[in-house]
């Protein structure tokens, strides 16, 4: 495929006079000075412009087809910044860089003012983001729903050490992507009661009465696809009030409270949750998962009613994916909506729910399984719960059927668990869904034979696997220049769209020449790396020492303290012999905490203190750098990744549900160093064991260790290097003014059973950390091995992906050309 032209609408002649005219009209703001903020927001909207005509022209195709759609359901999306994956995806990259060049800026600083849109955690919300980029490529029809928080994931500082957290308003000074519909408002209700009545013909119905109304106003972003051919909309909902506020109250004096109806209804799309695991009984995210749920369902219905068919023909054209159980609620409110307002049968209404449904697991920690009291669901929801208590009855019933008798398995699968009187919503969305699927082989597995095994065995067929995939273009065309026209050069741009031509890079790992060229590349984004953490903390690191990278959210199952164990255990020989045959190395970690994750926090100040420590060591400084990097987000991570060499994905094997970043690095020609957990597995196959690191215990052996009652102080006892790691940190080593800052980590590994077996893995860790360095001290080998990940890593496109999806899951055909 030749680079896509620019279609006429694109209009890059009069670019720059619209920059000028923007910055003028919608901004209101003087050209001069020139300002790089006001410029870039100028761009934005030329951008804009041109997307939603792009937009315009290509819906009619869209709905010419009458095809079936897909909805994907999530509460969170993490796309980043928009404006240089729109100039890459619609061609524009030539055009816009003159632009700005005539109007005295680089393209790259105008993109760096951007902020990114962080409506989301983590993996969950990235991949969502991902799989937007891939539907709009792939012209699969489709929406995403999410919600436009005000307030998206907190920015991380790191104060002495330690994190702080600070509210992320990302659209104060505006956002030009956002596109609100303020003529598409709904209304959704809370709270009230459930009321039966009997309808003229005599049957017995139920409505929603008494209850509080919120207004859902939808807010558009336009994701196009590669090649600019076709445009997704993701649309995401804000909460308004209603009533305005009460005149009543206000003319009485009471301005303050005059304003607390809308403020607890605008609270809804307030802020999103930092959690990167399910938030239990906060009744504001219960409200969050309904209003999404509602406005959408309101929205799909709307959509299908206007183009004719009934609502036998319903799971035909519509197709709704749950990302995770966050939007479940979704099953019980489309029951609600076809039996108490569209009147079908119980029967009807719900061979209809589960011909539409279809739920993505993305974690096994049982602490992470959804559940919400009962009294609380009622409470906000009335009609719901007696609507799930419904589903339950006649669930139950099947499993009776089925297993006569076994009242302890009706008790184990209940959606509500009669013992706490909870509801769980792993269960409803299995229960009301056709498929249920887990995020990489592994997972599903797991998912299969320990976590839902009596679920597989009721359904058949029901459980499946869809391995996660990463978009290409925003993952290496876009984050790495560099070696995208590397590999533009010697194989075409092809790959952009159809990721498994980079195996055609395989013959080229053995050509000198060409491995020279990669290792440029290479150097190029460490050196771009290094420039970004001298901007960001003062500190300069040195392009020529491997660059050993762990970003990822912190938790204890991921592991950043194995990482860190390995830091002190490098520190202690290099201080014992200066000229240890290993490289230079410069190790940089990033992640954020949930606020409330005690032990989360206190491993961001071990690798603060760490870093303090060995980076002040005249001894050592030269061979070892350890760096934290404050606030990782997706901006940061286009910067991180394609500089990284090692890649470090060492989670507790059976916890990591699949992993991203781990294909991002791999993708942009990292080693991975890591466990055989989540895709890692699967990353292995692809890429051969010779040109990966993998140790330590399997997810059977994590689960027998536990099961024969793990000892960690005989581990520690036999190990003398990680007894001397662990008594530094124990001892205050790092923290001289506050000896005991680390205790509790010590506490949880050596009193509390060492749950997530660090000590247990450390010394096949540190085996595979020799493996790095022999490696690395061969730079021909290494190239090589690089090479060879990059041109294996076809498989984990999110083209791929979303591919599947459509194929096993919604039974949709992409569109034609
Ligand atoms: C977040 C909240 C609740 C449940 C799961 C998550 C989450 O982010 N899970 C992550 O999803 C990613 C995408 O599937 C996976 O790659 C990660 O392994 C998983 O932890």
């Amino acid at each position: 495929m030749a680079k896509p032209a620019a279609p006429d609408f694109h209009q890059l002649e009069s670019l720059g006079e619209d920059i000028k005219r923007y910055v003028l009209s919608i901004l209101g703001n003087d050209l001069y000075p020139p300002d790089p903020f006001r410029y870039y927001s100028g761009l934005a909207y030329a951008i804009r412009e041109r997307l939603i005509r792009m937009w315009l022209a290509t819906q009619a195709s869209y709905y010419d087809s009458m095809s079936k759609r897909v909805y994907y359901l999530s509460m969170e999306f993490l796309p980043g910044r928009f404006l240089m994956n729109y100039i890459t995806n619609m061609g524009m990259e030539d055009g816009c860089r003159q632009a700005a060049a005539d109007l005295g800026f680089s393209l790259d600083d105008l993109a760096e003012e951007e902020r990114d849109a962080g409506l989301g955690n983590g993996g969950l919300g990235r991949l969502a983001s991902c799989y937007m980029d891939s539907m709009a490529t792939q012209r699969i029809p489709g929406y995403g729903y999410g919600i436009l928080y005000d307030y998206g994931l907190f920015h991380q500082r790191i104060v002495n050490g330690w994190q702080e957290e600070e509210a992320d308003n990302w659209r104060r000074h505006g956002s030009p992507w956002v596109i609100d519909r303020v003529e598409h408002l709904y209304e959704v209700k809370f709270y009230g009661r459930s009321e039966a009545y009997t309808d003229p013909q005599g049957v017995l119905r139920y409505r929603w009465a008494e209850a509080d109304t919120v207004m859902a106003m939808p807010c558009d972003i336009l994701i196009p696809g590669h090649g600019g051919k076709h445009v997704t909309n993701m649309r995401l909902w804000a909460a308004a009030s209603s009533t305005g506020f009460s005149l009543r109250d206000f003319n009485q004096g009471d301005f303050l409270g005059a304003m607390q109806s809308k403020i607890h209804s605008e609270n809804i799309s307030k802020v999103l949750y930092p959690n990167d695991e399910p938030i239990q009984g906060k009744e504001l995210r219960l409200r969050q998962q309904y209003f999404l749920v509602a406005a959408t369902l309101r929205d799909i219905i709307r959509r299908h009613k206007k183009s004719g068919p009934g609502f036998d023909e319903f799971p035909d054209q519509v197709a709704i994916q749950l990302n995770d159980t966050h939007p479940t609620i979704a099953v019980a409110e489309l029951m609600r909506i076809l039996v108490d307002e569209e009147f079908l049968g119980w029967d009807e209404a719900w061979a209809i729910c589960r011909r539409t449904f279809a739920y993505t697991n993305h974690t096994v920690l049982p602490e992470a399984l959804e559940t919400w009291p009962a009294d609380l669901l009622g409470r906000v929801l009335p009609r719901h719960l007696e609507i799930i208590a419904e589903i339950d009855r006649r669930f139950l019933l099947e499993v009776a059927a089925a297993h006569p008798g076994d009242q302890g398995r009706q008790n184990r699968l209940a959606i509500i668990d009669p013992a706490s009187r909870r509801v769980r919503m792993a269960h409803l969305a299995i229960v009301g869904s056709h498929k249920v699927n887990g995020v990489a082989r592994l997972h599903s597995d797991i998912l299969r034979e320990k976590v839902f095994p009596e679920f597989d065995a009721l359904y058949p067929g029901k459980f499946t696997n869809v391995t996660n995939g990463i978009t290409p273009r925003r993952w290496l065309l876009q984050a790495n220049p560099a070696l995208s026209r590397l590999i533009t050069a010697r194989i075409g741009p092809d790959w952009t769209t159809d990721l498994d031509r980079l195996a055609e890079l395989l013959p080229l790992a053995e050509d000198p020449d060409f491995r020279k060229d990669w290792r440029a590349a290479k150097r190029e984004n460490k050196k771009r790396l290094a420039r970004y953490v001298l901007r960001k903390s003062g500190m300069g690191i040195n392009p020529d020492t491997l660059f050993d990278v762990q970003v990822k959210r912190m938790h204890e199952y991921k592991r950043q303290f194995l990482n860190v164990l390995h830091v002190v255990t490098l520190y202690n020989r290099l201080r014992r012999d200066p000229h240890l045959a290993v490289p230079p190395r410069t190790v940089l970690i990033g992640g954020k905490a949930a606020p409330g994750y005690f032990m989360a926090k206190r491993i961001i100040r071990l690798i603060t203190a760490v870093a303090e420590t060995v980076n002040a060591d005249d001894a050592v400084r030269s061979r070892l750098r350890v760096v934290f990097l404050p606030n990782y987000c997706v901006s940061q991570a286009e910067k991180v990744i394609p500089a990284a060499e090692l890649s470090q994905q060492i989670s507790t094997a059976g916890m990591e549900a699949s992993g991203t970043g781990n294909m991002k690095f791999a993708l942009n020609g990292a080693l991975t160093i890591g466990t055989l957990d989540g895709a890692n597995i699967e990353i292995m196959e692809a890429v051969g064991r010779e040109n990966i690191f993998i140790f330590g215990l399997t997810a059977k052996e994590v689960e027998a260790t536990r099961a024969a009652g793990y000892d960690p102080g005989r581990r520690v006892a036999a190990d003398a290097e990680l007894a001397e790691a662990l008594d530094m940190i124990g001892r205050g080593y790092f923290t001289p003014s506050e000896p005991d800052l680390f205790a509790p980590i010590l506490d949880n590994l050596l009193r509390h059973g060492d749950y997530y077996l660090v000590t247990a893995d450390y010394r096949a860790c540190l085996e595979a950390q020799d493996a790095v360095n022999a490696l690395y001290l061969d730079p021909e080998a290494w190239t090589a091995a690089s090479i060879r990940n990059t041109a294996n890593m076809g498989f984990f496109s999110s083209d791929r992906a979303v591919l599947e999806y459509a194929k096993n899951i919604w039974n949709i055909e992409p569109l034609g050309e």
